[in-house]
């Protein structure tokens, strides 16, 4: 693979982008070497700026379940751009794709539009905040929320309790309300609580963690959470912007038939347009600008186009269900196919699976929070994704990130992807 026009646009990149990427991940950091620039992409292949073709299992990072330039989000886009692209003014499409999503996603009568998923999960604490009266906020290590101030706090020494800013210009008063626990692990949560009494407006978390590689719940690890919120009034957010509409309609919430108070959304129902959205019943939602006094606002906000995008999407999704089914087989067969490989070598591993979500780890340890993913052999999963890439696999430039499968993938896309893995895992 020729990346020459890919490495020259990277620098002309870097004189006037920071980093010459306009999101972090994109700049391969975490595996060295540079990013590879995109000219189009179609169904399941990626065509960078050298011409090389790639089989592409990172999907923008999950919006693109049905894959690339989807016919029909495409029209839908078009076809709205030539009434115009902006008014700030209410139109009819926003709520269509309201009424349709509320009618997918279980337990939401309301639902906010805004333009990521940051905003969603920012959003979301102020209402859970606001509504309760109360400032502190639970969130677990490894969980990515977006990068608003009370998310970007890594775990205090010791025992994950006392967040401190992982950023600069986050504030020590920022850090002091948000709390963390290791994820999967309900004794820490109830710690806090005890610890913390009548204070905590809400627990956020990733109802499967996509943001350390892929993590589902432990058994009972949702239910236990549901109640101790029961039981201390705290709101449950259910951050979805990565399961929401992927594992299944209904996002996690359908399929662990666990109910959040507040479910946020981006990725897949902004149909690869820049989309995020908020959903809870009529008394939270209630309590939102300008019916009530949280207030949250923007001037993109249901943007026509995202909305047209957004709701051929989600149109497709609700009239094909089977969709899912379809997904979860393929990517089961995919971890058939790198067990089969990786089993017959001496390189110890563990794959993480649910629905189209799936990611490797270069640890034999089972991987079930942050400090266990964190335990993954980061060099050697440097040479596998540099393998893969030269062996036309994109795969995320990360280990800390879930691979997303998107339907265009057909039985010899994978196929491919294990005969790649098979050579490249020999070379390690
Ligand atoms: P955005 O602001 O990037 O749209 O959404 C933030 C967000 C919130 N919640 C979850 C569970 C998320 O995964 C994300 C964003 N995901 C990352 C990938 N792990 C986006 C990629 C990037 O940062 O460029």
């Amino acid at each position: 693979m020729i990346y020459k026009r890919s490495s020259a646009l990277f620098k002309e990149a870097q004189q006037v982008i920071p980093g010459g990427v306009n999101s972090p991940v994109r700049a391969f950091k975490s595996v060295g070497g540079e990013p590879v620039f995109v000219k189009r992409a179609k169904g399941a292949y990626i065509t960078d700026v050298d011409g090389n073709t790639l089989i592409d299992f990172i999907a923008s990072w999950g919006p693109l379940i049905l894959g690339h330039a989807y016919e029909p989000v495409i029209d839908a886009v078009c076809a709205k751009a030539q009434d115009g692209t902006s008014f700030g003014m209410p139109t009819e499409i926003e709520t269509e794709i309201a009424r349709l999503a509320i009618s997918m996603v279980p337990g939401i009568e309301k639902i906010r539009f805004v333009n990521s998923g940051t905003e969603a999960c920012m959003s979301a604490i102020r209402l859970a905040r606001g509504y309760t009266g109360r400032e502190k906020i639970i969130k677990f290590a490894g969980c990515y929320h977006g990068h608003s101030d009370s998310f970007l706090i890594a775990a205090g020494s010791g025992a994950v309790t006392l967040g401190v800013p992982n950023s600069p210009g986050v504030t020590t008063g920022t850090a002091r309300d948000t709390l963390l626990a290791a994820y999967n692990n309900l004794n820490a949560v109830e710690e806090l609580i005890s610890q913390h009494p009548n204070e905590i407006a809400c627990i956020i978390l990733e109802p499967a963690a996509g943001n350390m590689g892929c993590i589902p719940p432990a058994e009972g690890f949702l239910e236990g959470l549901r109640s101790l919120c029961d039981k201390n009034g705290i709101v449950l957010i259910f951050d979805e912007v990565m399961t929401g509409f992927r594992l299944a309609a209904g996002g996690a919430q359908e399929l662990f038939n666990v109910k959040a108070d507040i479910v946020t959304f981006g990725k897949v129902i902004g149909g690869g347009l820049p989309v995020g959205a908020f959903a809870a019943n009529n008394e939270i939602m209630n309590h939102l600008a300008p019916d009530g006094p949280v207030y949250q606002a923007g001037t993109l906000s249901g943007n026509p186009l995202a909305m047209a995008a957004g709701l051929a999407m989600l149109e497709e999704l609700n009239d094909n269900p089977d969709v899912y089914e379809s997904l979860k087989e393929k990517t089961a067969y995919l971890h058939q196919g790198l067990e089969s490989v990786l089993s017959n070598s001496e390189i110890p591993y563990t794959i993480n699976r649910l629905g189209s979500m799936i990611s490797l780890h270069f640890t034999s340890e089972a991987v079930v929070d942050f400090e266990s993913s964190a335990k993954g052999n980061n060099d050697t999963f440097k040479k596998f994704f540099h393998g893969m890439l030269k062996e036309g696999i994109y795969l995320p430039p990360s280990a800390f990130e879930s691979w997303f499968l998107n339907d265009a993938l057909n039985y010899e896309d994978l196929d491919k992807c294990v005969e790649a893995c098979r050579k490249v895992v020999s070379t390690l």
